[in-house]
C-alpha cells in the first residue's frame, strides 16, 4: 500500500471545494466591510477587518491544501459580490456574526458529511475549522455587546475604534493545512 493516497470521494471533493471558495467569500466581505469602514474614519475598526480577512485567506489555503494532499483537484470558482454599505458600526459587526453563524453551520456539515462517509481524515481536519467557530463568534458577540452599550456615544465609540486598532495578524496554524511559506508546521 505504500505511496497510495486515500482518494477522497467526489462529494467531499466537491464540499471541500465549495468551503474553500466560501472561505475566500468570508475574506472578501470583511475586505468590504474593511473599506467602507476606513471610509468612514473608523481606522481600527477597519485594522480589525483587514485582519479578519487575512485570516479567510488562510482558512481558504487550509483547504486548499488539504484538497491536494488527498489526491483531490481544486477548482476555484468566482466569488460572490459582497455587500458594500452598512447603516452603522453596529450593523457592520452584527452582519459578521450572521455570517460566521452561516460559516458554523457549513463547517459543522462538512464535519458531518465526513462521518457518514468514513473519511475520518476529513474529520479531523475539519475539527480545527470547528473550535476556530467558536472564536469568531464569541469574537464578533464581544464586538457587539461593546457596541450597544456605546449606544449613541461618539466619544466611547472612539475609544472602542482604537482598541481594534491594536489588534495583529497572527498565522493560523491548521494542521494538515498548511503549506505557506514562512509559517511553521503544527
Ligand atoms: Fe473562516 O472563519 Fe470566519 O468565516
Amino acid at each position: 500500500m505504500e505511496g497510495i493516497i486515500i482518494m477522497l470521494t467526489k462529494k467531499i471533493e466537491a464540499a471541500l471545494n465549495d468551503q474553500l471558495n466560501f472561505e475566500l467569500y468570508s475574506a472578501y466581505i470583511y475586505m468590504a466591510m474593511q473599506a467602507h469602514l476606513r471610509f468612514q474614519g473608523l481606522n481600527g475598526f477597519a485594522n480589525w477587518m483587514q485582519i479578519q480577512a487575512q485570516e479567510e485567506s488562510v482558512h481558504a489555503m487550509g483547504f486548499y491544501n488539504f484538497i491536494i494532499d488527498r489526491g483531490g483537484k481544486v477548482v476555484l470558482k468566482a466569488i460572490a459580490q459582497p455587500k458594500t454599505e452598512w447603516k452603522s458600526v453596529l450593523a457592520v459587526f452584527e452582519n459578521t456574526l450572521e455570517h460566521e453563524c452561516i460559516v458554523t453551520s457549513r463547517i459543522n456539515n462538512i464535519a458531518a458529511l465526513a462521518e457518514s462517509e468514513k473519511d475520518f481524515a476529513t474529520r479531523n481536519f475539519m475539527q480545527w475549522y470547528i473550535g476556530e467557530q467558536v472564536e469568531e463568534e464569541s469574537n464578533a458577540n464581544g464586538i457587539i455587546n461593546d457596541l450597544k452599550l456605546a449606544a449613541n456615544s461618539k466619544e466611547t465609540l472612539l475609544m472602542l475604534d482604537r482598541e481594534r486598532a491594536q489588534r495583529v495578524f497572527a498565522f493560523p496554524l491548521i494542521p494538515g493545512g498548511m503549506k505557506a511559506p514562512g509559517a511553521a508546521a503544527p
